[in-house]
């Protein structure tokens, strides 16, 4: 039987979708799912990325946000991959700005440093602009990533972390963020400190040229599948520089200029 627009039987998208479940839920390495399935397509991906989440969802999790990944060149770079992706953000992931939270659960984790949006009206694609997207930002604020590869070594190509929900693991929304009204995104500065160290700097324009241009190609990837992003939608716009990986002990800390900074430490 095969699932509806896709390439794969319905029955290995469930597999893959458990296979990448488990992995997380035990916190060990699994291979890329393209060893096995070497056509995987980008559809595909996405089809077990929402068998994924819906695992999750029906052991009582909640979708809390949509994050992008894969859209600063450093990013891109850093992983050999170079169109950006999406997935979603999940309660169970949500670490508070300044809280402590455990490695163990996590297999190899890495922080990144991001800009995070609310909107304030709906994005419908599949020819969103900037400009709308600009025009649909409320608040904005300093966001730290944590993402934790389920694949051997951290290594995958653009279908397999798509399938992983793009790598998703926990994240820290600053607790102040600002109204969008009035800033100049592209040139917000963006500081990584690591343990009272800078480790990277960047701006917003790292992110597709401008943070909004991320939400805009969140709206109109969506729309392949035929979704919008409401009104309300909590937005991680994607890595501005590449991602360092933490052990326990580390503190890590995001500034974004005139919004914020969000702070997390590895126990
Ligand atoms: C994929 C997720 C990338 C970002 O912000 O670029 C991502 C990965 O690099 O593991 O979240
Ligand atoms: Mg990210």
């Amino acid at each position: 039987m095969k699932s509806s627009g896709t390439g794969l039987a319905a029955a290995d998208i469930e597999r893959f979708a458990a296979l990448l479940d488990d992995a997380e839920r035990g916190a060990y390495e699994v291979d890329k799912i393209t060893d096995e399935a070497p056509q995987l397509s980008q559809e595909d991906a996405y089809a077990i990325q929402r068998a994924l989440i819906a695992r999750k969802l029906a052991r009582s999790d909640r979708i809390t946000g949509r994050k992008m990944g894969l859209t600063s060149p450093a990013k891109m770079r850093q992983m050999g991959v170079d169109k950006p992706i999406y997935g979603c953000l999940l309660a169970s992931g949500s670490v508070a700005d300044g809280a402590r939270t455990p490695t163990r659960g996590l297999i190899h984790p890495k922080v990144e440093a991001e800009i995070a949006v609310i909107t304030g009206r709906e994005l419908k694609g599949p020819h969103c602009s900037v400009a709308e997207a600009m025009a649909a930002i409320d608040f904005v604020f300093a966001a730290i990533e944590v993402i934790d590869s389920r694949y051997r070594d951290f290594r995958f190509d653009l279908p397999s972390v798509i399938a992983d929900n793009t790598s998703a693991a926990r994240y820290v929304i600053g607790a102040a963020g600002v109204r969008a009204a009035g800033l100049d995104l592209r040139h917000l500065g963006v500081v990584l400190e690591k343990n009272g160290d800078v480790i990277a700097t960047s701006a917003g324009a790292a992110v597709l040229g401008h943070p909004a241009a991320s939400l805009a190609a969140l709206a109109n990837m969506l729309a392949e599948e035929d979704e919008s992003v409401p009104a309300g939608t909590l937005v991680m716009t994607g890595g501005c520089t590449e991602a360092f990986a933490v052990k326990a002990g580390d503190h890590v800390r995001v500034t974004v200029q005139n919004v914020g900074a969000a702070a997390l430490t590895f126990e």
